[in-house]
């Protein structure tokens, strides 16, 4: 059963944060994001485009998204029929980069068929290994270790399986000293995006006396053979983020021993064509895979829970309940996680979630509408 794209609605809507987020590359207080509709038959599937207001996580912005989506990537695919949504990144794929903004098309079409079909989407990407996600935090980087320390223990105690602080120069080692004095036994691990270089070999050598699950992405965004480098010197596994756009960067890090652990996010390689891929490179090379976050509504959350479900999602992911980061979510009901720090995966068809459509009217601060003739 295929399904022709009739129209395609996209929406632009911007929600504070509960409370900011900061990285090496800056801080956030809100999110600017956009929800693409899909619609076919009178049935909608919706979509998160996962990049940042601004191009530094990667090259993809808000702005740009919108541009891209508005102009190339709906033109291309008004109109069209789909065999399956395995087919929707084709019909971007003469367009370079912008992984986000075509990846929230590609996830919108797989809502859409699962909804269609009235299936659950972790059913139909092939997932379902898991009824529950093992769930961790991500902290920002806060204006004293005093607040991250209170941070920590907040979600420690709601019950949340591992920490992952962010780190950057002067906000590292002396940091994670601090959190280890307070919490000697808890799962953490230090996410630097991209903040260090191969100058800085034997300073992040001292992370390994904390014993931490991983240090995430520590060097350039596009560098995995520095990485390689960096992970021979360190006995903490390395994690890659940002290197990871598609399952031919995995396999080559992989190849070269740039890094022990992977982390899979939808929106940075393309949608779950793509996510599948990488997650099956990983799986045959004993890699294992965690689904990272970027802020997202419920929408991207819901997205990121399906694709959790897959088998060798074996580690703890930033896929946290919806109210560490929004006073009222998009999607009914929102994401919760239990006292033992999972969410239980949905039953319901498509991502399993509602669209809150009145909440979202009151967000959205822009809208598009292309028809197909
Ligand atoms: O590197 O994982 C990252 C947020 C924005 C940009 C990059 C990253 C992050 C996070 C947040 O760590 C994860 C989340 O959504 O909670
Ligand atoms: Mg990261």
């Amino acid at each position: 059963m295929g399904f022709r794209i009739e129209q395609v609605r996209l929406h632009q809507i911007e929600m504070p944060l509960v409370h900011f987020f900061e990285t090496s590359f800056g801080r956030t207080y809100g999110r600017k994001m956009i929800l693409v509709e899909v619609v076919s038959g009178g049935v909608s599937g919706w979509g998160e485009v996962t990049c940042g207001e601004h191009p530094f996580y990667n090259e993809e912005w808000t702005e740009g998204a919108w541009l891209l989506l508005k102009d190339y990537i709906v033109p291309a695919a008004i109109g069209k029929t789909l065999e399956s949504a395995a087919d929707a990144g084709r019909l971007s794929a003469g367009m370079r980069g912008h992984r986000m903004a075509r990846g929230g098309f590609e996830a919108a079409c797989w809502d859409l068929e699962a909804r269609l079909k009235g299936v659950q989407l972790w059913k139909l990407i092939g997932g379902g290994a898991r009824k529950g996600i093992p769930c961790g935090v991500s902290i920002g980087i806060q204006d004293s270790v005093e607040q991250l320390l209170g941070k920590i223990r907040t979600e420690v105690e709601a019950g949340y399986q591992r920490i992952k602080m962010k780190i950057k120069p002067g906000w590292d080692v002396e940091v994670i000293r601090a959190v280890r004095k307070e919490f000697p036994s808890i799962l953490l691990m230090a996410d630097a995006n991209s903040a260090y270089t191969l100058n800085d070999i034997d300073h992040l050598k001292r992370l390994d006396e904390f014993g931490l699950m991983m240090i995430e992405q520590p060097l350039a965004h596009d560098e995995i053979i520095d990485h390689a480098q960096l992970q021979a010197a360190l006995q903490t596994p390395i994690c890659l983020d940002e290197c990871i756009r598609t399952a031919h960067h995995a396999e080559q890090a992989i190849r070269m021993r740039a890094c022990r652990i992977i982390n899979i996010k939808l929106g940075r390689v393309g949608g779950f064509a793509e996510a599948k891929k990488v997650h099956d490179v990983c799986q045959a090379n004993g890699i294992p895979v965690w689904a990272g976050g970027m802020l997202e509504s419920g929408v991207g959350r819901a997205h990121n829970i399906a694709m959790a479900t897959l088998p060798n999602f074996t580690l703890p992911g930033d896929i946290s309940a919806s109210r560490r980061y929004w006073k009222r979510d998009v999607i009914d009901p929102w994401v919760v996680v239990t006292p033992r720090g999972a969410i239980v995966v949905p039953d319901e068809p498509g991502f399993g979630y509602h669209l809150d459509l009145e909440f979202l009217q009151s967000v959205r601060v822009r809208q598009e509408t292309l028809q197909a003739q």
